[in-house]
C-alpha cells in the first residue's frame, strides 16, 4: 500500500512526464513546419514516449492503492530559433526530469518504501539513457555544424534514430 507521501510524489512525475509529451509535441510539430521531417518523426515519438512513462506511473499508483491523477496541459512554447536550439532544450529537460527521479528515489528510501524503490530503477536507467542520447545529437551539430548541408544529414541522422537505426548519414556528410 502506498503511503500518502509517495503518492503525492509520484502524481507530481506523472505532471512532468505529461508535460514532457506536450512539450516534445509541440517540438516535433516545429520540425514539421520547419521541413525537418527526421527531426519531426523522431520527436513525435519521442513525445509517445514521454506519455508511456507518464502511463507506466498511472498503472503503478492504481495497482499499489493509490490514486493515479491525469494532470492539467501546461500550454508549451511553440517557437524554437533552431533545431539545435531545441535539442538543447530537451537536454536541459531531461536533466531536470533526472533531478525529480532522484529526488522520488530519495523520498522512497527515506520512507523505507522498498517496492516504489524498485519500480523506480527502470526511470533512473532511462533517464541515463536520455541523456547519453540527446547529449550525442548534440554533438552531431559540434561535428558537422549548423549550415544548410549539415542540417540536412542531421535530420537524416534523426530519421535513422526514429526508425530504430543509428545511421550512416554523418560518415557521408563527412565525406
Ligand atoms: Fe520520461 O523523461 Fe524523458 O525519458
Amino acid at each position: 500500500m502506498l503511503s500518502k507521501k509517495i503518492e503525492k510524489e509520484l502524481n507530481k512525475q506523472i505532471v512532468l512526464e505529461g508535460e514532457a509529451s506536450f512539450f516534445y509535441l509541440s517540438m516535433a510539430s516545429w520540425s514539421d513546419n520547419a521541413g525537418f521531417e527526421g527531426a519531426a518523426k523522431f520527436l513525435y515519438g519521442h513525445s509517445e514516449e514521454e506519455r508511456e512513462h507518464m502511463l507506466r506511473l498511472f498503472t503503478y499508483i492504481n495497482d499499489a492503492g493509490g490514486h493515479a491523477l491525469a494532470p492539467g496541459i501546461k500550454t508549451p512554447e511553440h517557437q524554437f530559433k533552431s533545431l539545435q536550439q531545441i535539442f538543447e532544450t530537451v537536454l536541459k529537460h531531461e536533466q531536470a526530469v533526472t533531478v525529480a527521479i532522484n529526488k522520488l528515489v530519495d523520498v522512497c528510501l527515506q520512507e523505507k518504501d522498498h517496492s516504489t524503490f524498485n519500480f523506480l530503477q527502470w526511470y533512473v536507467a532511462e533517464q541515463h539513457e536520455e541523456e547519453r542520447l540527446f547529449k550525442s545529437i548534440l554533438d552531431k551539430f559540434k561535428i558537422i555544424g549548423n549550415d544548410g548541408k549539415a542540417l540536412f544529414w542531421i535530420d537524416k541522422e534523426l530519421e535513422g534514430l526514429a526508425s530504430g537505426s543509428g545511421l550512416p548519414a554523418i560518415e557521408e556528410a563527412k565525406e
